[in-house]
């Protein structure tokens, strides 16, 4: 089972800025642990700052993942063509937010995201991630 995890802009100072609101774990530390505790589960990550380059790596995993655990991080308030790529591809996609959206800005509340996907979760933190692959396992997706 192949699983996509993948990231939009600033995620890769996770655990170097703001742990009050986005922990103090680096994706790479976090990453390490989900290999090890899924040693039978090939994970594939990509994070980007570009938005064209969201998209190009969302038409490439929908091909080829059996699930893809995307954060498009500020791209998620804003990018139709986020939106789009979600609904053009084959892999079903599962929408994770670290901090929980629906309690800071209002502009945070809006996604062009959360309708595509097969389902949000928001606010658990790193933990938000392993949640997503359990969902996926469980589906056998
Ligand atoms: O809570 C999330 O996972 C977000 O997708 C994170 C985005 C934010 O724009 C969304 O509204 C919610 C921001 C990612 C920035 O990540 C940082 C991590 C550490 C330090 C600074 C930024």
């Amino acid at each position: 089972m192949k699983i996509a995890i993948i990231n939009g802009p600033n995620l890769n100072l996770l655990g170097r800025r703001e742990p009050g609101i986005y922990g103090s774990k680096g994706f790479d530390a976090f990453l390490d642990e989900l290999k090890a505790k899924y040693a039978n589960i090939s994970f594939e990550y990509f994070q980007s700052n570009i938005e064209g380059e969201l998209v190009d790596a969302l038409q490439k995993l929908g091909k080829e993942a059996d699930g893809i655990i995307l954060n498009p991080a500020a791209y998620t308030h804003t990018s139709v063509a986020i939106g789009d790529a979600i609904a053009a591809i084959d892999s079903p996609v599962i929408e994770v937010h670290v901090s929980n959206v629906h309690a800071r800005e209002d502009f945070r509340k809006i996604s062009h995201v959360s309708a595509k996907a097969v389902g949000t979760i928001a606010g658990l933190g790193l933990t938000g991630y392993q949640l997503a692959v359990d969902y996926f396992i469980s589906k056998k997706m």
